[in-house]
């Protein structure tokens, strides 16, 4: 997988498969902007459950801080994942063409206690968010990255019109 590969990435993008990228996108383009390093990678539950095993069960060893998992229909990658790690996981609904992405959502949403998955919006807005969400994360031991994030709020802030004229 293309995309922004970092040395000591701090968050970790995944994807159950490769059509997942334009959507997981979203979250990168964020931890660009916010300058946190990252690294992505195809990760199927389904279909490659020994990678699966061995980037979780690895994450935290090789210095990640936080885990972004993006997947679609019966999605369990997320939930997978954070049953083998103990790092924060942020997992991302995929829309699928059938159920629209209601499936991914409850498929990833409804863990039962005790394995959490931090659950957000199906689609772009979702990946956009989970990548706000672990720069956050990180944010509160970083307070150069906190910087950064208080600007990006107050130049979204700036950038909502009070007219609806131009
Ligand atoms: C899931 O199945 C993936 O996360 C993807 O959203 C969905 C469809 O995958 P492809 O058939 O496009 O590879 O595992």
């Amino acid at each position: 997988m293309s995309g922004a590969q970092n040395s000591s990435p701090l968050v970790g993008v995944i994807m159950g498969s490769r059509s997942d990228w334009p959507v997981m996108a979203k979250a990168c383009e964020m931890l660009d902007a916010l300058g946190v390093a990252y690294e992505t990678k195809v990760v199927s539950a389904h279909r490659t459950p020994k990678r699966l095993y061995d980037y979780a069960s690895g994450a935290k060893a090789r210095g990640l801080k936080v885990i972004i998992a993006g997947a679609g229909g019966a999605a369990h990658l997320p939930g997978m994942t954070a049953s083998m790690t103990p790092l924060p996981l942020i997992g991302v609904p995929i829309q699928s063409k059938a159920l629209k992405g209601l499936d991914s959502l409850l498929s990833i949403v409804q863990m039962p206690a005790g394995v959490p998955v931090a659950t957000v919006a199906i689609g772009e807005a979702g990946a956009a968010n989970a990548g706000l969400l672990a720069a956050a994360m990180l944010a509160t031991s970083d307070d150069k990255l906190a910087e950064r994030l208080d600007k990006w709020r107050a130049a979204q802030t700036d950038a909502v019109a009070e007219s609806v004229e131009d």
